[in-house]
């Protein structure tokens, strides 16, 4: 299973591009710069969060071309936060997805712009998806609205910003991590399960599997950043920068991964048989080294 999961990555990594690359075309020489800057940091990535939108989406039977565009939305969302994350009086990180970070190319001002575009250009791609229903578009949209906003990415950041200290509580790390992170894995899980007609308690269910794949994911993260290779990871590694594994050990961090795993793993009971592929999802999320 795990090797159908990586061989699925690859194929939805491929979609993902050729959307994006639709969706970022431009006709207005003008602003050319705007679209390079975007171009340029949505590419790349491992597109997990698109593979998991679309995981979903199969858990429910739903067509694949019905998933490509909220897919590649909730890969837009979280380039564009990761141009923002960069910049110098966010995280200050020069290096992203193994290139120079977006600011470093096109300066300070353009990634902005550009990551501003991106999310309105996520949104739109979600709102003018002729293969989606109205209503469900709706719902999606504002999903994937909360996911950025007081309720995820913003509010995540800003409690990272402003509140983390050098002797920092689990709750404030475990805040931080429920925003950062979780916040638009759920979006993304969330998206594909209201596509899919799911009812109410399965899209309880995928809301609890996402928030705990989404810790999981953090946690890794954090561990990869105090013993992963920066060329095989390649960001900046921030080694002196308050993360879960300063705050409980590498080992204590690697059993907590697990046990958010093995939590998501539970929620996914409701499904039954149906749900191996987000069961191999999730073995593959805990056990990446990039
Ligand atoms: C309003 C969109 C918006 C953002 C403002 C800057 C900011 C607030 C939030 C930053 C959120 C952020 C970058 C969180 C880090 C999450 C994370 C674990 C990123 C790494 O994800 P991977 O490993 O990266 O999936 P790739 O490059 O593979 O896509």
């Amino acid at each position: 299973m795990q090797e159908k999961i990586i061989t699925f990555l690859q194929e939805i990594k491929k979609s993902t591009d050729k959307e994006i690359d639709q969706a970022l075309q431009n006709s207005e020489p003008m602003i050319e710069g705007l679209y390079k800057s975007a171009i340029y940091s949505a590419a790349g990535g491992k597109r997990v969060r698109a593979v998991y939108t679309n995981l979903v989406g199969r858990l429910f039977d739903v067509d694949p071309d019905c998933m490509l565009k909220t897919a590649c939305a909730v890969e837009m969302i979280h380039a564009a936060s990761l141009i923002m994350d960069d910049l110098p009086y966010m995280d200050d990180s020069q290096l992203r997805r193994g290139k120079p970070a977006n600011h470093v190319v096109f300066g300070q001002d353009v990634a902005l712009c550009a990551s501003i575009a991106m999310l309105a250009k996520a949104n739109e791609l979600v709102l003018m998806d002729d293969r989606i229903d109205s209503d469900v578009k709706i719902k999606v949209s504002q999903v994937l609205l909360h996911s950025y906003g007081f309720e995820g990415l913003a509010a995540g950041q800003f409690v990272d910003l402003k509140l983390k200290r050098k002797n920092i509580e689990y709750e404030i790390i475990r805040y931080i991590n429920d925003k950062k992170t979780a916040a638009l894995f759920t979006a993304a899980g969330k998206a594909g399960a209201i596509i899919g007609n799911a009812n109410d308690d399965q899209i309880h269910a995928i809301e609890e599997y996402s928030r705990n794949i989404g810790f999981a994911f953090q946690i890794i993260d954090d561990i990869l950043d105090v013993t992963g290779d920066k060329e095989v990871v390649g960001k900046d590694l921030s080694h002196d920068s308050m993360n879960y594994v300063m705050l409980v050990g590498k080992e204590e961090a690697e059993k907590r991964a697990k046990k958010y795993t093995d939590k998501a793993l539970n929620t996914l009971k409701l499904f039954g048989d149906k749900a191996k592929e987000l069961v191999a999802f999730s073995e593959f999320l805990i056990n990446r080294v990039n």
